[in-house]
């Protein structure tokens, strides 16, 4: 260092008056990474920094919207006060007022309509107290059946997926610490360096180490630059692609035997049904030639240890349980589970998005991974709560689906926690006009996102930087986010908001916490002997260990890192392979003469989902101001549309205008939307309202679309 640099940094060391470090975790992505916001007071003005803190996952890293995520956090905009509208303005209320009002709509709406008609709508990316909070509250403290939350967007087809062929859903079976080991693997549709770019180096040090890595994307992504190999398939042909590189895999004798035959069922009907596909076909329909299938394929068959991870690209389709277990199956025919660097990654989304899918807020769930309609699920937890089994509701219906229900008057309020689903749930203009057509919507959120502004009631509630509570990572490693910035305005944290409303309408002897800790205490209980098992989990063992990966049945019992290691999940121990075949490819949408392009969407590095609260970060913002549409040159051209100009996209289901980014690096019968923006740039006012079959996930990775030039429009 120079002497005018030290002399710089010691003037400015030495007008710093005070400086404060407050602990806490990414509001982000799966990795959630351990962060320090440094606050420092310089002559009358507050200065703020994030900086990485080391753990045994992220390492000390952190990506760009990591660091910049304080500026949401303290951006003006935050909410302070509850906001009731009337006359169709908000009015700021005390929380007296706010509690009031909703004891009053909820019990004359459940009057009027029936227990049912109330709906809550949740999150991954609260914490596991919040989720297993919030799916008490709908049951006891509501007592309806409708809950449901944005995971179903999000991981439920490998959710899925993986609970029917393993019979158990971690999203990585396998710790994070071997992959660098790993010879192969296959990434199929994870876009993990824009999407969980801490998590790299891990996969940087096993190409280091002489892994061979295969990527499956209809776009070159900085994912698919680490790879040596990239198959760029056409959007939704992943079933055949898996289909066939399984087939070459057994018809070169790559599979492992002994395995098949100790740990699974249905390797034959699979082999028959494969025996009778034809490459050529596949190769067609997938636009992969028979030379990278079968260079995949021998490599992955071939090598000593192999890990497949898959994300929203192969998920988010409306066959996506079934993409999923096609994936699977090539782990289970060559035996490449279960075993040191061998196994599966579902790339985990939200920073809740394990574990706020094991506790509780799905239409079918109870804690611990429980089931609603299991008898002896039911009895367990209904003890635990300390109500009758018989005032416990039933099953309700998918995220998407409650939508449905309200434009059907079944469900005629809502509240919402913790999501945008104006920007997030297809078909987007329908989702909006529903949630116009209520009699009461309550918004619990940082801000007056596009959804809140339709609300008749605000609740503002407290950030990462606030909130204390637990949080399951991307590897199902159970993590403490300690959070203790003080609390601005009047928000509250979403358990407090939760025990408040419950307490007013008469149910305060279930909601009595004071504090995160003591409902994760509850949830300990409530997740014993369950899968998803928790009880061996507290607060003080995931300071002393750095977290504590599931399941983790007893307080002496170490973490299980590696899973499936001597039996699957099923009860008599075998995974189950499943047969794939093209009929669930048959509803998928389809480009055609009105609609000659497939549309698929996901995400940019500096934006996150819905938007909301990284456009409120300059530096973030600036990187990316508005939505936009890539686009091959050559298609581009064919119809006549130039570089960097407004296009008009249209589908079925309505239209939205973005500009236009050329790039010879996406196919030419494809282009792509980021869905992080509001209004007419909302990408999924154009995506169809088909749902897979087992999960009920959106078809958000095709839709059937048109494009003009605007000055054509
Ligand atoms: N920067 C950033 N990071 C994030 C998020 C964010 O919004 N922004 N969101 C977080 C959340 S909640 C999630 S769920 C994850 C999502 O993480 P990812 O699933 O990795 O992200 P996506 O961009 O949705 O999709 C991944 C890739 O799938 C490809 N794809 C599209 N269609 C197909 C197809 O038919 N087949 C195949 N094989 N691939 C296809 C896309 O081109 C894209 O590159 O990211 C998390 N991290
Ligand atoms: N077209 C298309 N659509 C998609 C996807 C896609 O790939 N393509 N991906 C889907 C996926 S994977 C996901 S996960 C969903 C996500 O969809 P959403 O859940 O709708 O997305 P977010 O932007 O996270 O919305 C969170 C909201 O909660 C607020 N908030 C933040 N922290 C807190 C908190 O601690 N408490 C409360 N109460 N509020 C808070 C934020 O301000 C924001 O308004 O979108 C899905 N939609
Ligand atoms: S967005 Fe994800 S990778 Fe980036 S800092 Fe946050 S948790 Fe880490
Ligand atoms: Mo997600």
């Amino acid at each position: 260092m120079t002497e005018l640099m030290l002399k710089y940094f010691r003037d400015k060391q030495q007008k710093v008056q005070t400086e404060k470090v407050y602990n806490t975790q990414c509001p982000y992505c799966s990795m959630q990474c351990k962060m320090q916001l440094i606050e420092q007071k310089v002559v009358s003005r507050k200065k703020y920094k994030t900086i990485g803190q080391d753990n045994v996952t992220s390492e000390g890293r952190l990506c760009v919207k990591g660091m910049n995520a304080h500026q949401h956090a303290l951006h003006h905009d935050r909410l302070k006060q509850p906001l009731l509208k009337v006359n169709g303005k908000f009015v700021p209320v005390s929380w007296e007022v706010a509690l009031e009002t909703i004891k009053e709509k909820f019990t004359q709406i459940q009057q009027e309509d029936g227990k049912d008609a109330l709906s809550v709508y949740g999150s991954a990316s609260i914490t596991n107290e919040e989720a297993y909070l919030l799916g008490k509250f709908a049951r006891v403290a509501l007592q309806t059946k409708h809950i449901d939350y944005n995971g179903r967007l999000c991981m439920a087809s490998a959710a899925t997926g993986a609970n029917q062929t393993f019979g158990m859903d971690r999203g990585f079976t396998n710790s994070i610490q071997e992959i660098p080991h790993t010879r192969c693997m296959i990434l199929a549709g994870t876009n993990i360096a824009e999407c969980q770019p801490t998590i790299m180096p891990y996969f940087e040090k096993a190409k280091e180490n002489g892994a061979y890595i295969i990527a499956i994307d209809p776009r070159e992504t900085s994912t698919t630059k680490l790879a040596d190999l990239h198959l760029k398939n056409k959007p939704g042909t992943d079933i055949e692609l898996a289909n066939g590189l399984l087939k070459i895999i057994i018809e070169n004798d790559l599979i492992d035997e002994a395995f098949i035959q100790e740990r699974t069922d249905h390797f034959d009907e699979v082999k028959d049904y494969l025996s009778n596909l034809h490459l050529e076909d596949i190769a067609d329909a997938t636009g992969i030639s028979i030379s990278d299938m079968e260079q995949a394929a021998t490599v992955f068959g071939r090598e000593a240890s192999g890990m497949i991870f898959t994300a929203r690209g192969i998920e988010q389709q409306i066959n996506g349980t079934d993409t999923v277990r096609a994936f699977l199956n090539i782990l289970l025919a060559t035996g490449k589970i279960g075993k040191p660097y061998s196994g599966y990654g579902a790339v985990t989304g939200q920073g809740n998005g394990q574990g706020a899918r094991e506790h509780g807020q799905k239409a079918d769930q109870l804690p611990g991974y429980r089931l609603i309609e299991n008898s002896e699920h039911r009895k367990y937890i209904a003890d635990v709560w300390g109500i009758d089994e018989s005032c416990l509701p039933g099953k309700g219906v998918s995220a998407y689906e409650m939508f449905e229900k309200i434009n059907e008057d079944a469900i005629t309020s809502m509240m919402i926690m913790c999501s945008n689903p104006v920007i997030s749930n297809p078909n987007a203009n329908f989702v909006k006009r529903a949630l116009k057509k209520l009699k009461f919507l309550v918004v619990v959120d940082l801000f007056l996102s596009e959804t809140a502004q339709l609300a008749d009631l605000v609740l503002p509630t407290t950030s990462y930087l606030e909130d204390e509570g637990t949080l399951t990572n991307v590897e199902g490693r159970v993590l403490l986010r300690e959070a203790s910035f003080p609390i601005q305005g009047d928000a509250k944290h979403d358990w407090k908001i939760l025990c408040e409303i419950a307490h007013k309408l008469g149910k305060e002897a279930y909601f009595p916490f004071q504090s995160a800790e003591e409902i994760f205490e509850e949830l300990r209980i409530a997740s014993r002997g369950g899968k998803a098992d928790y009880y061996g989990i507290t607060y003080d063992r995931i300071k002393k260990e750095q977290g504590v990966l599931w399941p983790c049945p007893s307080p002496d019992e170490p973490s299980t890192t590696r899973l499936f290691e001597n039996s699957f999940a099923h009860q008599d121990g075998k995974a189950k392979m499943a047969v794939v075949t093209k009929q669930s490819q048959s509803l998928k949408p389809k480009a055609n003469k009105q609609y000659p392009l497939l549309l698929t969407t996901g995400r940019v590095m500096s934006h996150y989902l819905t938007g909301e609260q990284t456009r409120k970060s300059p530096s973030l913002a600036a990187r990316n101001i508005e939505a936009y549409m890539e686009i091959h040159p050559d298609t581009a051209e064919n119809f006549g549309i130039k570089e960097n100009t407004l296009v008009k996209i249209n589908s079925e289901k309505g239209w939205i205008i973005v500009r236009s980014k050329c790039s010879k690096t996406i196919r030419k019968d494809t282009i792509f939307v980021p869905f992080h923006w509001d209004e007419n740039q909302n990408v999924n006012r154009l995506v169809g309202d088909q749902l897979d079959p087992y999960c009920r996930m959106p078809s958000f990775k095709i839709s059937a679309v048109n494009i003009r030039p605007v000055n054509n429009v």
